[in-house]
């Protein structure tokens, strides 16, 4: 295939640098390439870090990941209410958070650059249809959630949104085909996280095609240089947004934003802050909110080991029980901190099966793991926080993640967990909703975020509106009277 005299140097100068780097077999078919792909598969090859590669590869990144000895304990929590002194911290800290909304230093995050390989949904997750009766999106839950929100406080938060190569442009043709959902065009901000190259397991980078390396997004810790990268903490700076509220795609029951973790965080002078539900189960696939040597840190399930998984205090009570939501609350002066020099969080590492094209050109689907794919994630900037909080929520309230096809965090719980939650709501302010014989509502209801986004405006509509009536199918519009 001809090659101009601009090709052949820059061939060159790669060569050298993968043949440095022991990986110049990923340039094994340049020759058979077409000159589009192959100035294509440069370009792609000239970005690679491949000094953080081999540094990967060889483990030199081991002490920044070696944080699994020191002293563990349960991470100090601001429990769930149940003191009449509990009760009105909480009030203080919505006080303080509402104050924060109102004057416009809370910007937003969604994270959904994951591929949602478990849900087995080819769109981006947030395009899932979540709602338990009107099949509304997630995308949809969360905007509506930011109408409700300026509604309630004032400004627009700045609404940002992490997408990976893997969704980016599916999410913003998404977003276009709905108007934006109304929301001011200047307030919506896309950022796509960056990738990383993946290795078999003699650490050399696997090609995915003849002209294109085996990548996967690198992490939702990867948020955290988006937002340098991508504009997100210049944009930050422009609204005068100080603290983020942060939280994944996969939960719709979030509340966004949620002045109580807002204010938790800002009055106990937090960089980072985090919600924890109590784990269901010992074997629950969330990480746990732990203190090592004084710092605050997320211990991933599969690295918490059986003994404190099983631990439990004189209650019977798991003592490693404050299972990650992933919602947080981060300073923007902390990210701009982790993110001013370097490479940003350490990288974890996942044995995975990655289909590749082997040394003849042909694509293998491997049947057990064959590599592994490097991933930072977000909670690994809780230790380098001078100060955290950590706050106990009710699972029924907050989290009903939307994570396999079946079974648990499945969109059938997912929906459930709604449907209650809006019943409680409902019920709490005086509405009648029935109970079957195992106490859930007979069928599916919706409150739409702009007609109520908690049970505090949720009675105060209903107020308004006079007496309404249940049915199966009901679902609340923010034009109901
Ligand atoms: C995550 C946490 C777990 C617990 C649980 C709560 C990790 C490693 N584990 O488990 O401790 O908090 O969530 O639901 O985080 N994402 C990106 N880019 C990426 C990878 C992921 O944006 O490169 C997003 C993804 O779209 C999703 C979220 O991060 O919104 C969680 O990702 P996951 O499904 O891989 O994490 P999971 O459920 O194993």
């Amino acid at each position: 295939m001809a090659a101009t005299p601009a090709t052949d140097s820059r061939e060159r100068d790669l060569r050298d640098r993968y043949r440095s780097a022991g990986q110049e077999h990923v340039l094994r078919f340049v020759a058979e390439l077409e000159p589009a792909r192959r100035e294509a598969f440069f370009d792609e090859l000239e970005a690679v870090d491949l000094d953080l590669v081999t540094r990967l590869v060889r483990g030199d990144d081991a002490a920044a990941l070696a944080a699994t000895g020191g002293e563990i304990r349960p991470a100090p929590l601001v429990r769930l209410p149940s003191t009449d002194a509990e009760r009105e911290a909480a009030a203080r800290a919505r006080d303080e958070g509402e104050r924060m909304l109102r004057d416009g230093s809370v910007a937003v995050l969604t994270v959904a650059g994951g591929q949602g390989t478990r849900l087995g949904f080819d769109s981006p997750k947030g395009m899932y249809p979540i709602g338990p009766v009107s099949d509304r999106t997630l995308f949809r839950l969360f905007a509506e959630s930011l109408h409700a929100a300026a509604a309630t406080w004032g400004p627009y938060p700045l609404w940002m949104i992490l997408t990976s190569p893997a969704t980016h442009d599916a999410t913003l043709a998404y977003f276009a085909d709905e108007g934006h959902f109304g929301l001011p065009k200047d307030r919506l901000l896309f950022l796509m996280q960056g990738s990383m190259p993946a290795v078999d397991d003699d650490g050399k980078l696997l090609l995915a095609a003849k002209d294109r390396l085996a990548t996967s997004p690198n992490g939702h810790g990867g948020s955290l240089l988006a937002l340098r990268d991508r504009g997100g903490l210049a944009a930050m700076r422009d609204v005068g947004a100080t603290t983020l509220y942060y939280f994944q795609v996969d939960n719709p029951l979030v509340p966004i934003p949620d002045p109580v973790l807002l204010g938790h965080h800002r009055l106990g002078h937090a960089e980072m802050s985090t919600k924890v539900v109590p784990k269901r189960s010992p074997d629950e696939k969330v990480g746990v909110l732990c203190e090592r040597e004084g710092r605050t840190c997320v211990i991933e399930y599969s690295d918490l080991d059986e003994a404190r998984m099983n631990e439990r205090d004189a209650d019977g009570d798991l003592v490693f029980r404050g299972g990650n939501i992933a919602v947080h609350a981060l300073e923007r002066s902390f990210i701009e901190r982790i993110v001013e020099t370097g490479e940003g969080l350490p990288y974890h590492r996942a044995h995975k099966k990655i289909p590749f094209v082997d040394e003849r050109g042909n694509r293998v689907e491997p049947t057990n793991p064959n590599g592994t794919k490097f991933e930072m994630f977000v909670f690994d900037a809780l230790p380098e926080a001078r100060k955290t909080v950590t706050q106990e929520v009710a699972r029924e309230d907050e989290f009903a993640p939307v994570k396999n096809a079946h079974g648990e965090d499945s969109p059938d719980t997912s929906r459930r967990a709604l449907t209650e939650a809006y019943a409680r709501w409902l019920r709490a302010a005086g509405v009648d909703v029935p109970r079957d014989a195992d106490g859930l509502v007979p069928g599916a209801i919706e409150v739409s975020p702009r007609f109520a986004h908690d049970a505090a405006s949720c009675a105060a509509r209903v107020r308004e509106s006079g007496p309404l009536e249940y049915r199966d199918g009901w679902v609340l519009t923010h034009d109901e009277s």
